[in-house]
């Protein structure tokens, strides 16, 4: 048999599937029929074909997949459908038109031309679109896809996955539209494949991600989570036990990660990349062989192996607590280490310059301590469910899990904020097994392991709690209370519609 990762994204020619058990059929039917009559409001036709893949909460192992490490997430109901219609090759207007159900969201146009560059500095919602457009034809042109001469699109998108809230809005984006784009073109790609092309795509938004969101949303099946591997990107079925429930709660402070990368999110990737170049020469390996070989922290890894007969143990850890030094790092005491200058360094990426230029210093110690901690974590997780052990013992153990990373990341990796910090006290006083911030972090969403038996009250609870003196204040609508706090079930992977 196939493996899942090895078939491609399904194509349905009926709703019912959707989230897996038929629950939400209505709903469904629903946002189709509004996505097609406003298809036909707009461009005046009906779209051919429909994609649509979820947003995604990580339950453990946060900002370790961009440095190569295993991550344990799982999909949810909210999604991103794209509605699109390729136009004639003989209708005059090329253009892409990028419309939205919702108000919130003008339309954008953008030339048809797949080597169009992104105006970065003009951060606009369809250029999530674009890179999906642009990162598969730069696919399809590397393996001598022959796609014929672009056309016009006319695309319509509709999503519930709430924006800057750490639960991947952005990867839902740019899956959907990635894969709406490859069904109007009639290419269709193993999941595996899709799923590191769908990363590569979101980069042109200029964070310089790892590839979880989009792998989740890719390679998601109904009813589990996943163990995502990464190089080459892989994914295994995790059971989640039947007496926890996962409660996702938004902190309302929104993170706006491809507005802030300069000093959050690509300022991280920056440090985790010093802090394994510094460790890989503390550990012997020549400075300009450690400057262009070692990209990540899990490849000093291996190099901590090989010295561990010298040094006694392979913990990378201890690596850390060995080399490097817990005061952080003036740009020019890593010069002195690596023999050449940071801007050199990164001279062929424009986004880590655009880090180097904000920073003060670097916290290579903390970084690190957080990366390789985390790493072990996730597998620390996965044993957990997998084992045997009574499941009262195993909730008890997933919980300290997801509140030992929440403490790492906001102590060591900085990625926190006062909203998240608050909403996760609130959380573990009124009985969450465990509780951490979800997603990038600085901003989003929460997410609590709760004992399935208490769910609607400690949702009371957080709505009293946290969210009350928030609808008093006017930051939200009381009608609104359930996009904000929901419990979830693991949800299914992207799929493409064709009625
Ligand atoms: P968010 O900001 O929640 O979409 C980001 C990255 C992930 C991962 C997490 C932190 C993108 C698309 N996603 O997720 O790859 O690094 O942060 O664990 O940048
Ligand atoms: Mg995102």
């Amino acid at each position: 048999m196939a493996k899942h990762e090895d078939l491609p994204v399904p194509i349905f020619s009926k709703l019912d599937f959707v989230y897996g058990d038929g629950s939400q059929l209505e709903e469904a039917e629903l946002r189709f029929s509004l996505l097609n009559s406003k298809f036909k409001q707009i461009f005046g036709h009906l779209p051919d074909i429909y994609a649509r893949a979820p947003g995604r909460v990580n339950l453990i192992g946060e900002h370790i997949d961009y440095e190569g490490y295993s991550v344990l997430p799982m999909a949810i109901r909210q999604d991103t459908i794209v509605a699109i219609r390729k136009r004639d090759a003989g209708e005059s207007e090329k253009l892409l038109r990028i419309a939205n159900v919702s108000d919130k969201y003008t339309m954008c146009t953008y030339p048809v031309d797949p080597n169009q560059e992104i105006d970065l500095k003009n951060h606009r919602w369809g250029h999530y679109f674009i890179c999906g457009y642009k990162g598969f034809h730069e696919y399809a042109k590397s393996k001598g896809l022959d796609v014929g001469s672009p056309v016009g699109l006319d695309v319509i998108i509709d999503g519930t996955v709430p924006t800057g809230s750490g639960l991947s809005s952005s990867a839902a984006l740019v899956c959907s539209s990635t894969i709406a784009i490859m069904a109007a073109l009639n290419v269709s790609l193993p999941k595996k494949e899709l799923a590191q092309l769908t990363c590569v795509c979101e980069r042109h938004i200029g964070t310089q991600s790892g590839g979880m969101d989009q792998a989740i949303s890719i390679m998601a099946k109904n009813g589990f989570a996943e163990l995502i591997d990464f190089n080459p990107i892989r994914a295994t079925d995790v059971q989640l036990p039947a007496g926890g429930s996962f409660v996702i709660a938004h902190s309302l402070a929104e993170s706006q990660k491809a507005v802030t990368a300069a000093t959050n999110y690509n300022n991280r990737v920056v440090e985790c990349r010093l802090a394994s170049i510094v460790l890989a020469i503390k550990l012997e390996m020549e400075p300009e062989v450690a400057i262009s070989k070692v990209k990540t922290l899990s490849d000093v890894e291996g190099l901590c192996v090989s010295f561990a007969g010298t040094r006694g143990s392979s913990d990378p850890i201890l690596a850390v607590k060995e080399y490097l030094k817990e005061e952080p790092y003036t740009a020019e005491e890593i010069e002195k280490i690596t023999g050449k200058s940071l801007n050199l360094i990164f001279a062929d990426s424009a986004s880590s310059l655009d880090v180097l230029k904000a920073a003060k210093h670097y916290k290579l110690f903390q970084r690190a301590a957080h990366v390789y901690s985390e790493a072990k974590r996730v597998f620390a997780f996965k044993d957990a469910v997998s084992s045997k052990s009574d499941e009262e013992e195993m909730l008890k153990k997933l919980g300290d899990l997801m509140d030992d990373s929440h403490y790492s990341c906001s102590v060591l990796f900085d990625c926190s904020c006062g909203e998240l910090e608050e909403l996760v006290k609130v959380c573990k006083a009124n009985g969450a097994l465990g509780a951490r911030l979800t997603g990038a972090g600085w901003g989003g969403c929460a997410v609590a392991l709760v004992k399935e038996t208490i769910v609607p009250q400690f949702i009371l609870n957080l709505k009293e709690q946290f969210y009350q003196s928030r609808i008093d204040n006017g930051t939200i609508n009381k009608g609104d209370l359930g996009l904000y706090v929901f419990a979830s079930k693991p949800s299914s992977g992207a799929a493409i519609f064709k009625f």
